[in-house]
């Protein structure tokens, strides 16, 4: 999609520090991370939504998910990761391209929910 940033970043038209990256998905730093390590992990392909992903290519975001997720902790030195999906406008999406949030979590936040790590 022409004016999609996320799609731009896969078309290589905006840069990105990406971290992973095969036929179907991509992973890079979020731009406005809630803490070191924050990665966005997306489906290459242009949909909006959790439930406008075919089955395939949803597997392959969350599998791609699964094999990130300790790896990041381990390249921050994070105890914990937060992992979330703002799907839709009303649940504060901002960009209208599928991407799945992962956030390394220390001890030193407290145990606090993520919209406490936005100031
Ligand atoms: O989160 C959208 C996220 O996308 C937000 O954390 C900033 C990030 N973002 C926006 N533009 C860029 C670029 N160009 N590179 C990296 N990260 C970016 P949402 O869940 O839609 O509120």
């Amino acid at each position: 999609m022409s004016d999609c940033v996320f799609c731009s970043i896969v078309d290589g038209e905006i840069p990105s520090y990406t971290v992973y990256e095969d036929d179907d998905v991509m992973a890079f730093l979020d731009a406005n991370p809630l803490s070191r390590g924050h990665t966005l992990v997306i489906p290459k392909a242009h949909h909006e939504r959790i439930n406008d992903l075919p089955a395939d290519l949803s597997t392959a975001v969350f599998d791609a998910v699964h094999d990130l997720t300790p790896r990041i902790e381990a390249a921050v030195d994070a105890e914990a990761t937060t992992v979330a999906v703002n799907n839709g406008t009303a649940a504060g999406q901002e960009v209208p391209h599928v991407h799945v949030h992962v956030v390394p979590r220390s001890e030193s936040d407290g145990g606090r929910p993520i919209h406490a790590l936005i100031e």
